[in-house]
């Protein structure tokens, strides 16, 4: 929300410095490790640095009511159209604004064709370089139109579900549909609620402050859009029947038809919202979905499992695998300090990690030729070790492990030298650069990095992101053959804006026989909550702990790195 003002504010020409304490709020806020509401409620909000009176009052006004009357004026002065060309990846709000001013752009189509005839080139500040990035940014957008990432509707369903929880007569609200399953794009939000007064609940939910649209209404169904244009759909049902309910609504429909089929096959048996029956109508489950699988035989079904992939057959041979959990992970091995592009001081990711429950971390700042992330060179590495070694004597940290996100060059060598490398514990290793290589070029180099016996780890393998461009060429199929061989883990990167290897992605390499790391690539505190979006996408791809490096103890980690690295000492010879 605070984003979105400065935005407007900037399109509007206003102060740089009124734009910036916005833009500063927003980065404290993200900076957090305390719930807003709880510092609202104990009058600690104005405490926090770059937080004044005027921010915070706006603060209070979005998080206790659900709008920000600010916001809504200065939407209605700013032509909305002009906001929709923000949405171009690369294309500022002062930008946008500019464009506007000398040529009266204010449609996507209009930008494209500007830029292709190059008449974007007579407004001030554009250069040949900026129309290419353009038109690389709108031709980005095009792809992913009207596809909203999982993260984006959790994010959404933890406002929704907070609200409907603390309403009077609501026994259980639970997310359901796609969204539920991790489906890595979904259409639409749905929840479910368990209520004595279904009807009375959907009424209520039209009502919310974060609605903006009532799309349809009745009976025990309520569609609406909120602010951000996403459609949620709420059902309401009566307690006895949620878990029948939530198995129908979480679907997906795939696995329902297949699991009707498997019902009636088994006796006749009837299933839809409201439990499971006999042919006389007798109802035998439904309270839980545990029952309502129980009913035909077979085991609980994780829900990001459930896509008609074999899974039901699996769930009548008896219970599933475990599947790896959030808290299976001990460690984080991708994590940023202030030494590189993070924002916070060891001490204050170690303590950070430690206080959600991580007992290490690999401490992975960027190598010398990320320059705009400020890497580090070798002497900066022996530099920073002191430090990590001060940290790691403190109390109240998580194991700090010294590493690096290695740079692969664009050749397949890597940024540092092999000394500095072996003098490292964990060793992530990723492309930043040269995303344009072609196939051929970009496999080869990721292949011979992977060949090397100090990388334990390839980070974000396809470079994708998900707010920018997609994949690189890598093919990422021999990426995961070369991985097995050589015993080197394939990172799933939590963070929302990348998702990088994806549920698919990672499912081949658990069919190939890889082992996975799940981590947030966290560059402060905050991100270190990206682990949900990860441990999602290692549960579609059917992970369990054990195919999973991080969820081993720091010193199960450094053995499997020293095993690495032996073996890749003992090919050399
Ligand atoms: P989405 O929203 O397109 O990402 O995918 P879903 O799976 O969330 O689909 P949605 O929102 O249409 O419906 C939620 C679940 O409800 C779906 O997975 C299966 C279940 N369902 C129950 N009855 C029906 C029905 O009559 N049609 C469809 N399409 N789904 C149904
Ligand atoms: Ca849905
Ligand atoms: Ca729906
Ligand atoms: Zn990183």
């Amino acid at each position: 929300m605070l984003n979105r003002v400065a935005d407007l504010l900037e399109i509007r020409g206003e102060n740089f410095f009124k734009i910036r304490a916005y833009r500063e709020a927003v980065r404290q806020l993200d900076n957090l490790t305390t719930e807003v509401e709880e510092l609202i409620h104990d009058g600690r909000l104005k405490d926090i640095p770059g937080i004044g009176e005027a921010i915070e009052k706006k603060i209070v006004e979005y998080v206790t009511t659900g709008q920000l009357e600010f916001l809504t004026r200065l939407e209605a002065e700013v032509p909305p159209a002009l906001l929709e060309l923000t949405r171009v990846p690369g294309l500022g709000p002062r930008t946008a604004k500019d464009i506007y001013d000398a040529l009266g752009i204010l449609s996507l189509d209009d930008l494209e064709q500007a830029a292709q005839t190059h008449r974007l080139l007579e407004v001030r500040g554009i250069k040949a370089k900026t129309e290419e990035n353009i038109l690389k940014g709108i031709a980005m957008l095009k792809r992913t139109e009207g596809s909203i990432y999982f993260p984006e509707a959790w994010i959404l369903a933890d406002s929704l579900l907070a609200t409907l929880r603390s309403q009077a007569g609501v026994v259980r609200a639970e997310i359901a549909g796609s969204v539920r399953r991790a489906s890595e794009t979904i259409g639409d939000l749905d929840l479910l609620v368990a209520s004595d007064d279904p009807d009375a609940m959907c009424r209520e939910f039209a009502r919310l402050p974060q609605v903006s649209e009532v799309i349809g209404q009745g009976g025990t169904k309520t569609s609406v859009r909120v602010r951000s244009g996403m459609q949620v759909d709420l059902r309401a049902v009566k307690p006895d029947s949620f878990g029948a309910a939530w198995q129908y609504f979480t679907g997906s429909q795939a696995h329902n038809v297949q699991l009707r089929g498997r019902a009636l096959q088994m006796g006749k048996l009837k299933i839809n919202e409201y439990g499971v029956f006999k042919e006389d109508g007798t109802r035998i489950a439904g309270e839980t979905e545990e029952s309502v699988y129980a009913a035909v035989g077979c085991a609980w079904i994780p829900p990001e499992l459930r896509e008609g992939w074999g899974e039901i057959e699996l769930a009548a041979r008896g219970p599933l695998p475990a599947l790896v959990q959030d808290q299976d992970l001990r460690g984080d091995l991708h994590t940023h300090s202030n030494w590189s592009d993070g924002r916070n001081e060891i001490a204050v990711m170690a303590r950070a990690a430690a206080e959600r429950g991580y007992r290490y971390i690999a401490l992975t700042d960027h190598t010398q030729s990320l320059t705009i992330a400020q890497g580090l060179t070798p002497e900066r590495f022996r530099a920073r070790a002191v430090e990590i070694a001060a940290v790691n004597a403190q109390p109240g940290m998580a194991r700090v492990l010294s590493g690096a996100e290695v740079d692969i060059l664009p050749d397949g060598s890597l940024d540092l030298p092999d000394d500095c490398l072996a003098s490292l514990d964990v060793v992530v290793a990723s492309v930043h650069t040269a995303l344009d290589q072609p196939k051929d070029v970009i496999t080869q180099r990721v292949l011979r990095a992977l060949r090397s016996p100090h990388v334990d780890v390839l980070a974000h393998p396809t470079s994708r992101r998900l707010d920018r461009r997609g994949e690189t060429r890598v093919d990422v199929e021999a990426v995961i053959a070369e991985a097995v061989k050589t015993g080197t883990a394939l990172e799933i990167n939590s963070s929302p804006f990348r998702l990088d290897l994806n549920d698919s992605w990672a499912r081949k390499a658990r069919e190939a026989g890889a082992l996975l790391a799940i981590d947030n690539d966290a560059h402060y505190p905050a991100e270190y909550d990206y682990v949900r979006y990860g441990g999602a996408i290692g549960r579609r791809a059917g992970l369990t702990p054990d195919r999973v490096l991080n969820t081993r103890d720091a010193d199960g980690v450094l053995a499997h790195c020293r095993e690495k690295a032996a073996k890749g000492v003992a090919n050399l010879r």
